[in-house]
């Protein structure tokens, strides 16, 4: 393939309730479409899943528009590449800025499949025909989050993920646990105890939860070493891994028993697979998370969630859970827990170019 034209549709789509995690609120989801297309007018599609605002990871929308902008493209535009994993060493002058990198390098996957009439869970090595999901509830008040796990719990979600803080975890897990002693529950912490709440985070083995997903800090590794010694729950590390260099070590210090594979906050689906591949060998189970996507991302992770050691249900809901209406010609549907992996080719949706105007905050083409 040769990369001809690179198109970065700058979106604004409204949520239909505020998100609410430790340490940030998600509004509005901004969000920049990117489309890749070849000398033969045929179009990948990938997405900057990075926010508004620097509080999931370092980066965000504007950090990577201009990465994309002044660095990243150039160095596609007129290559030829033959297979999407050439990609990361291409970009390998460039530090970070992960989820840059992995916005084109989804697009050009989706491309490179859509180019060998295959679909892009095959041209993965994707092994499933339909993927089990999970889904996630914010902070909110506790009769909130109670009605939302009743309604999915009706909807048919096989695992029910729920952001807590320490000032509010014990609330939260007591609460849902009178009420539902039995789901498949888990709590996110992104990031917001230190080892020096370990006594905090000992209570939580009180709530026969499948993992407690990143609880300290994103840069500390060898503090959750120390904690998944003492806890039962086992820690599943998510902001901390950003390399499957990082899994590597994480694996080797004892810091998890669980790892959350995102494609953007590695640089892309090669990285992602790669991490893959190493938690398989060391049987660490993995599960795909998400990034309150629109459906070009929820599709590519449906795809990257059809690999073997994806045993976990990851959190890939409905197009319906945070979209009125989604970017795609058809909307993403949970069905009794399961999602049906698309054998169309390339990501399997097609594209609404109609919405996707609608949305439009600013279009630029390279
Ligand atoms: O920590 O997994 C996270 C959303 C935004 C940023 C980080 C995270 C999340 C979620 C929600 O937990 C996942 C989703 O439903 O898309
Ligand atoms: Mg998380």
């Amino acid at each position: 393939m040769k990369i001809k034209n690179v198109i970065l549709h700058h979106i604004s789509l409204k949520l239909k309730e505020p998100f609410r995690a430790s340490n940030g609120i998600v509004y509005d989801r901004e969000s920049i479409l990117v489309e890749v297309i070849d000398h033969d007018g045929m179009s990948g599609w990938g997405e900057v899943v990075a926010f508004t605002s620097p509080w999931y990871t370092e980066e965000t929308i504007q950090t990577c528009f201009h990465m994309l902008k002044d660095f990243i493209i150039p160095l596609l535009l007129n290559k030829t590449v033959s297979h999407p994993n050439e990609l990361p060493s291409i970009f390998q002058l460039i530090k970070r800025n992960n989820m840059a990198k992995a916005s084109i390098e989804g697009a050009v996957w989706d491309l490179y499949a859509k180019k060998n009439r295959m679909s892009l869970s095959k041209t993965l090595g994707g092994t499933r025909a339909e993927i089990d999901c999970g889904v996630v509830i914010g902070i909110g008040p506790l009769q909130q989050m109670i009605d939302q796990i009743h309604k999915y719990n009706e909807d048919g979600y096989k695992r029910f993920k729920v952001k807590i803080s320490p000032s509010n975890a014990v609330k939260i897990l007591e609460g849902i646990r009178t009420i539902f002693p039995h789901i498949p529950l888990m709590a996110d912490a992104n990031s917001s105890y230190s080892l020096k709440d370990i006594k905090l985070l000992k209570e939580l083995d009180n709530y026969n939860l499948l993992m407690i997903e990143q609880p300290l800090a994103s840069d500390d590794i060898i503090h959750h070493a120390k904690a998944q010694d003492i806890l039962k729950t086992p820690i599943c590390l998510d902001e901390s891994i950003v390399t499957s260099e990082d899994v590597r070590h994480a694996i080797e210090l004892g810091s998890c028993k669980v790892i959350n594979i995102k494609a953007g906050r590695v640089g892309g689906l090669t990285e992602a697979k790669k991490i893959h591949d190493i938690c398989m060998e060391h049987q660490i189970p993995v599960w795909c998370g998400g990034m309150i996507e629109t459906g070009i991302s929820r599709a590519h992770n449906i795809a990257l969630a059809s690999l073997g050691n994806f045993t976990i249900p990851g959190d890939i809901s409905s197009s319906s859970k945070y979209w009125y209406e989604d970017v795609l010609m058809q909307q993403i549907k949970v069905e009794h827990g399961k999602i049906k992996v698309p054998d169309g080719i390339g990501m399997g949706y097609e594209v609404n170019r109609e919405i996707i105007k609608k949305l439009l905050v600013s279009i630029s083409s390279f």
